[in-house]
């Protein structure tokens, strides 16, 4: 029977075998004219009806045998119904082979191949579920780290903001401080000598050591006191009261009465503790404290612990210039000393002259003192403004990295249009394969670590997402592929590299790592920021590359 109907003309066979191979988009294309007649689809020829898939190519374009390969280079169609329908090269159709992806065997004559599309549809199906139920966890932990960028975006953004306020100030400080290293640089080591000689001055530093002095002698009296306390409390609470001993039981009762503890024979009577006694001691302090609030400019006793060491390590010199500067810019109560305002515009310049003549000759008398430009004791200046460019170059830098930063994370180049690989940003990923431990830290560097000892090479920084022309920046393909290159150089060979191919997962791991030729390593992983929500248009996800537009 079957060699029957292999015999049978194609064009004797009913209108389905005329639109064998025809995509479901193009089949409205594959009805005859009124008369009998059809037209290639390049609108080249008119041919008859029967001619299309009649086994022979009669249009320029191919498009008469969509279903018979005759004409070459032509896609055919598979329906596969109860899978996807998928496209094949002509050149496979009829060649005695069945094919994977035409899993209902209608690339070949009847009989050839069972149509097995239930079976292969149905494993094909459990795997799309599994697929999608991992994207769906993986998808809500992507929305994660989308939140995060926005968050990172915030934070950058105030770091920018509070950077910039903090240079303005800087800037000004740094201006303040180069001026007074300048002028402490240019006053002689005789001219500070002088100014130091200022009453104020030396009362200061007077005042500084009787300061650190008291504070010398506060500590030892504290440390004192400390020590005698434990002994008081070791007497009150070990002395045996039936020795009736006058002068021990007068000690502790002193002590009891200045330290605010009750007697220690009364404790535990009436319920008498330590703990309340505790009260009684606070009330005692906030006495004492009260006492000491009366004077609002004095320092407490917490002040004094924190604040006193910084009040004495003030820049004494420093201070000095500043009051100087401070006393010049005051203006003169009189005019009186301002001869030049007082004289014609035209007399005023010989003047200034020779007033600077005047005062060069009493230098160089020694009758008055003049600021040489020599070199003082300056260091201290020089490094606060040192400190100051120091402090003010690392808000630049700061500020700059948040810019930068800012700038990468909704970038389609950087961490994606959604900010979705930022969290990733430094995050390391592992595995052991043979006797090497593979490292990749994501967007930094990849590494090949020996497990027995040796040296660690480098295999690469990160240098670009798939740079593939024909990916589109953005797809899945795109992010889907990193760059790891400039790796530590083979012996005799390149630069090792690092080609890390990535696909959606729960987490994010490295499965494997082969070396394809010899330096340059194919890495494979998972992560959850290739996960898109299931109902993402754009969410292909490399699912099934040969399916066909309509799934069945
Ligand atoms: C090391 C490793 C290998 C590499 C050779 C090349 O042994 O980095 O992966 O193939 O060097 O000499």
């Amino acid at each position: 029977m079957l060699w029957l109907l292999l015999l049978l003309p194609l064009q004797a066979l009913g209108a389905a075998e005329k639109t064998l191979g025809v995509p479901p988009d193009s089949i409205s294309k594959y009805v005859p004219s009124k008369s009998n007649t059809w037209t290639c689809l390049d609108g080249s020829k008119e041919i008859p009806w029967d001619y299309v898939n009649d086994d022979a190519c009669d249009c320029a374009d191919g498009s008469d045998e969509p279903g018979t390969g005759a004409c070459p280079n032509q896609p055919f169609y598979c329906k596969n119904e109860g899978h996807v329908g998928s496209f094949i090269p002509s050149s496979r159709v009829k060649d005695g082979l069945c094919e994977p992806n035409c899993c209902d065997g209608s690339d070949e004559r009847p009989g050839v191949c069972n149509n097995v599309c239930q079976e292969v549809g149905q494993v094909y199906r459990k795997k799309v579920e599994e697929e999608n139920k991992i994207r769906k966890t993986g998808s809500k932990i992507r929305s994660t780290y989308i939140a995060y960028a926005h968050k990172e975006k915030k934070r950058l953004e105030g770091v920018i903001e509070t950077s910039a306020a903090e240079i303005a100030i800087q800037e000004k400080e740094v201006v303040r401080l180069r001026d007074i290293a300048e002028r402490s640089e240019s006053l002689s080591a005789a001219a500070l000598e002088l100014k130091q000689q200022s009453p104020l001055y030396i009362s200061l530093i007077t005042h500084a050591n009787a300061l650190k002095s008291l504070q010398r002698e506060h500590k030892k009296y504290l440390q004192r006191e400390k020590e005698l306390s434990n002994i008081l409390d070791a007497l009150r609470t070990g002395y045996n009261p039936n020795y009736q001993d006058m002068a021990v039981l007068e000690a502790v009762r002193g002590w009891e009465e200045i330290s605010g503890l009750p007697h220690i024979n009364d404790v535990g009577k009436d319920s008498v503790s330590d703990e309340e006694a505790g009260v009684q001691e606070d009330t005692a302090s906030e006495v004492a404290e009260t006492k000491e609030d009366v004077d609002d400019e004095m320092w407490s006793a917490e002040e004094l612990e924190k604040d006193l060491d910084d009040l004495l390590n003030s820049d004494y010199v420093t201070l000095l210039l500043e009051h100087d500067e401070y006393v010049q810019s005051v203006p003169e109560g009189s005019v009186l000393f301002d001869i030049a305002s007082y004289l014609p515009d035209s007399i005023a310049p010989q003047y200034e002259e020779f007033k600077d003549t005047l005062l060069s000759w009493l230098v160089n008398l020694g009758i008055i003192k003049g600021e040489t430009p020599s070199s003082t004791d300056t260091s201290r200046s020089r490094q606060a403004l040192t400190d100051a460019e120091n402090r003010l170059n690392s808000i630049k830098k700061e500020k700059e990295d948040a810019e930068n930063d800012l700038k990468e994370i909704f970038n389609i180049h950087g961490y994606g249009l959604e900010g979705q690989w930022k969290k990733l940003d430094g995050t390391c990923l592992r595995t052991e394969v043979g006797d090497y431990t593979y490292e990749v830290c994501l967007f930094g560097e990849a590494k090949q670590i020996p497990n027995k000892g040796g040296s660690t090479f480098s295999l690469g920084k990160f240098a670009s997402w798939n740079p593939s022309p024909d990916v589109k920046p953005g797809d899945d393909t795109y992010y889907g592929k990193q760059i790891y290159n400039r790796g530590t150089r083979c012996w005799n060979g390149p630069e090792r590299n690092v080609v890390l191919l990535l696909s959606c997962g729960t987490e994010n791991t490295l499965n494997s790592v082969v070396e394809l030729e010899k330096c340059e390593y194919q890495f494979t992983g998972t992560t959850p920021a290739l996960c898109r929500p299931l109902d993402s248009s754009e969410g292909k996800n490399g699912q099934n590359a040969n399916a066909g537009k309509d799934e069945l």
